[in-house]
């Protein structure tokens, strides 16, 4: 089972996340890639610390949801005359569009009843609040599949990186920091989805 400081860890890395995703929209850069990144970070904090998340899970599971397709739209629409998407951006946002996907996937798998607010609250592991085993016999191939890509494209933005030429200091915005991002969402939604799949941990 999951160790609640775990958890805890990750929440408090995915607030960062969420801020600093937040703050970068201030700069000039793909807006949308910036905004799916905010709510990506806003929704894994709900989901390691469902005590602090004040939105029933249908909200979430529409919100991502709805988000994703917007997403694919996009993606799908990349290099159009009045398209927003430069063609060479369209890997990253259709990762940001897989992401959100497995968002409402996260929230809608988790299964959480109604009452949603005091169960997070009555337990004292703040992930066990959702019941992660919910579908978990039929739809742990499907969990799997999302822990390996996660993972996967954490060691994958990391050696994309690390292969990249050296900048002249560590920025707060740069490639590093938003490698850092890729890194903890990577890793976050990993372990979410192998809890998911039932993993012994
Ligand atoms: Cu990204």
């Amino acid at each position: 089972m999951d160790a609640p400081w775990i958890s805890t860890a990750f929440a408090v890395a995915f607030g960062i996340t969420a801020i600093w995703s937040a703050a970068r929209l201030r700069l000039p850069g793909d807006r949308l890639n910036g905004l799916s990144h905010l709510l990506m970070g806003v929704g894994m904090v709900a989901m390691f610390a469902p005590a602090l998340d004040p939105l029933p899970q249908a909200v979430w599971v529409v919100l991502f949801g709805l988000f994703g397709l917007w997403l694919v739209a996009t993606v799908l629409r990349a290099g159009a005359p009045d398209s927003e998407l430069a063609v060479e951006n369209r890997g990253h946002r259709a990762h940001a569009a897989l992401s959100t996907g497995a968002m409402a996937y996260m929230f809608l798998a988790m299964g959480a009843p109604a009452d949603h607010g005091e169960v997070a609250l009555a337990m004292a592991g703040p992930v066990l609040a959702h019941d992660h085993s919910a579908g978990g016999s039929t739809l742990a191939p499907v969990s799997v599949a999302l822990a390996v890509y996660f993972l996967g494209h954490a060691a994958w933005s990391v050696r994309a990186r690390l292969r990249e030429p050296a900048t002249a200091g560590p920025a707060l915005f740069g490639p590093t920091a938003a490698t850092a991002c890729h890194v903890v969402m990577g890793l976050g939604m990993g372990y979410m989805f192998l809890l998911m799949a039932g993993w012994p941990m």
